[in-house]
């Protein structure tokens, strides 16, 4: 399933790439640093990949992968065409692997679905020339929110959404019905880091645009929503000159809005805000420098001109977030992101990825506390399937309710996440969202266990004589602790 001789099937070369990455126009966008603007009349104008929406229930969607000029693409285009769909739906989606020689496979990022069968189950692997069916039962109380797709296949998930793999998902409803941002105009911005094989850096797309231009009269407010469908690029949001009003983090509604000069988006991560634009000019919509990445870039250009509108209300308060800081916790568990541990490069707790084994086992219906400590230098972003979790802590400092599913662990640092296990069962994982990391084994998988499964193992011990039964529950322990990944304690 992971043989070498399909680990990396795809050539990219260095003048494709360069060719697909910078266009005629990138070299004069990748000068204009951040905080100027481009320069007009060389950027491209504004666009966004076509939206399939459902009706009546249904979303049906085929993705067709193929690769050219050192791409890959769904349907033809970079980025894929953008799914919208409403808690409740069922979505299917066709997928057709294209990609010569190289198997592939899609991850529904942030979706609350079943991570078994035909849903969200990244162990589905697809050969060239095959398809498979996927489909998506959505429930009925989904948060509303910005997700996306991409591969996921392990080993070769950097190449593939480096090379352009990646698509929006839009759940509706939630923030859409909430006053102030109701009937807001949106703009879709999905940032991607095209690769080049010598590894310098190349202007991050939007849309599949270098640095592209749109215009808004004076005083108008749109409803921006960003996704870092990058492989590895944490991207220092800003726009100069204009305060981000946050609204969402990941696919989640924040209980109130917050107002923020920059907003740091790990690779995977999204956000949600509402921009009211200034005096006339020209504004760059920018990537700053960040940590020790000196690295800045002017995204997009917003050209602020036109007949000024009457500036509308921003809302204050949002949709209230569930709070687990009271919650019964089921289980602490603690794991290390380490680099360079006894000879492997990356690693979690010791464990590189291995595709036969479960290393963390939870029950459904519980919540877990799980401290996630960075021993390494390099920030790395934790992203979970399935399942978001509430940041309690960073660094041992309280946090305010916020619920993620793609968090940057800081350098040398740690948080606190407390993640409830609720509604499916079935094996998935959890890994760095740097995605050279992931295919390189700083993942794990879980599984979600019904409680039903423990108690049948655990009655199994009840129907042994008196004089057995205690060694059988010591063993059960035992050997559920050495399962159950790192340092799991029970309250
Ligand atoms: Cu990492």
């Amino acid at each position: 399933m992971l043989s070498g001789e399909n680990r990396h099937p795809v050539r990219i070369t260095r003048r494709s790439m360069t060719a697909a990455a910078l266009g005629a126009v990138g070299a004069a966008a990748l000068a204009g640093g951040a905080g100027r603007a481009v320069r007009a009349a060389a950027a491209p104008r504004w666009g966004e990949p076509a939206t399939r929406r459902s009706s009546a229930g249904a979303l049906s969607v085929t993705l067709d992968t193929t690769a050219s000029n050192g791409q890959m693409m769904f349907n033809g285009g970079v980025p894929g065409p953008t799914m919208r769909f409403r808690p409740g739906d069922t979505v299917r989606v066709l997928m057709k692997n294209n990609l010569p020689g190289a198997m592939t496979n899609l991850h529904t990022h942030g979706l609350h679905v079943s991570p078994e069968g035909s849903s969200d189950n990244v162990f589905q692997m697809l050969t060239q020339g095959q398809q498979f069916q996927y489909e998506y039962r959505i429930p009925a109380n989904h948060p509303a929110g910005t997700y996306w797709y991409h591969p996921h296949h392990h080993g070769d998930s950097t190449t593939q959404v480096n090379a352009g793999l990646a698509g929006a998902i839009i759940i509706e409803g939630g923030l859409d019905t909430v006053t102030g941002v109701s009937g807001l105009p949106e703009r879709l911005f999905i940032l991607q880091s095209p690769q080049r094989l010598d590894r310098t850096p190349t202007p991050i797309t939007v849309n599949g645009k270098t640095a592209p231009t749109f215009t808004l009269a004076p005083g108008a407010t749109e409803r921006w929503r960003f996704i870092n469908a990058s492989a590895s690029e944490f991207v220092q949001l800003s726009v100069v000159g204009h305060t981000m009003n946050l609204i969402a983090i990941d696919g989640n509604a924040l209980s109130s809005v917050r107002r923020v000069s920059t907003h740091l988006l790990p690779p995977g991560g999204r956000v949600e805000a509402l921009i009211q634009t200034q005096a006339a000019g020209s504004y760059a919509v920018s990537m700053l420098p960040w940590g020790r990445r000196p690295r800045s870039q002017t995204l997009a250009t917003m050209s602020v001109s036109g007949t000024p509108v009457v500036a509308k209300q921003l809302p204050t308060t949002l949709i209230a977030a569930a709070d687990l800081t009271n919650a019964t916790i089921a289980a602490r568990r603690t794991f290390e992101f380490q680099a360079n541990r006894n000879g492997i490069p990356l690693s979690i707790n010791g464990r590189v990825f291995d595709m036969n084994t479960v290393d963390v086992t939870t029950r459904l219906g519980t919540v877990e506390e799980w401290t996630l400590r960075n021993v390494t230098q390099d920030p790395h972003p934790f992203h979970i399937h399935v399942n978001a979790f509430q940041v309690m802590k960073v660094n041992g400092v309280t946090q305010p309710v916020t619920w993620m599913d793609t968090m940057p662990l800081p350098s040398r640092g740690e948080v606190v996440v407390r993640i409830p296990f609720a509604d499916f069962v079935g094996k998935s994982v959890f890994h760095c969202h740097i995605l050279q990391h992931e295919d390189r084994g700083m993942m794990q998988m879980f599984e979600v266990v019904a409680p039903a499964a423990r108690s049948a193992s655990e009655a199994s011990c009840a129907e042994l004589p008196a004089s057995r039964r205690a060694a059988c529950r010591r063993n059960r322990r035992g050997s559920s602790k050495g399962r159950s990944g790192g340092d799991a304690r029970k309250d």
